[in-house]
């Protein structure tokens, strides 16, 4: 190929506010698509460690919107599998999170509905459709999953999972 990159090389300056806009979108969905392998609420699971398994269904119209069971008290260093059915007629998500991230989550969705969570720690699902989530509770506290579609977790899709501290070993 003869193509030339001076051209594209010698872009002049004034291209540049043309790119931040890009940028900008990077920027704002940056930590939706990219979680650090250690969060405050634990990690991403590890397929080789013991797991157990929650089942969880969403729903909404006739039952209402939620998660059930809505609470889930776990022990430090548990890992777990939720298995989750929607088995309502809308798409539902389930963010795992801790609430005020949650909290601070949910005005951002508002803004941008259609923002899609490709992270180990959320999931969207059509009416009918089953997915998982691995994550593995390194952290005690408590902690909370939401849909973040706007209205649904005023509605009542959020829960809690509770994580008790590893007793203090000698
Ligand atoms: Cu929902």
């Amino acid at each position: 190929m003869k193509l030339n990159l001076k051209p594209l090389i010698s872009l002049p300056l004034f291209m540049i506010p043309w790119l931040a806009p890009m940028s900008m979108a990077n920027e704002a969905g940056h930590h939706h698509d990219e979680l650090s392998e250690t969060t405050v609420f634990g990690e991403p699971g590890n397929a080789k460690l013991p797991t157990k398994v929650v089942q969880l269904t969403m729903t909404d119209q006739g039952k209402g919107m939620a998660f059930t069971p809505q609470n889930i008290t776990l022990h430090q260093g548990d890992q777990v599998k939720f298995i989750v059915h929607n088995e309502g007629a809308l798409d539902h998500e389930m963010m795992l999170a801790t609430k005020q991230m949650n909290d601070e989550h949910a005005l951002e969705m508002v803004k941008n509905p259609d923002m899609e969570h490709d992270q180990p720690n959320a999931l969207r699902l059509k009416p009918g459709a089953r997915g998982k989530i691995l994550w593995h509770f390194t952290k005690a506290g408590e902690f909370d999953f939401s849909c973040l579609i706007p209205g649904h977790r005023e509605a009542g899709m959020q829960g809690k999972v509770t994580v008790i501290a590893r007793q203090a070993s000698k």
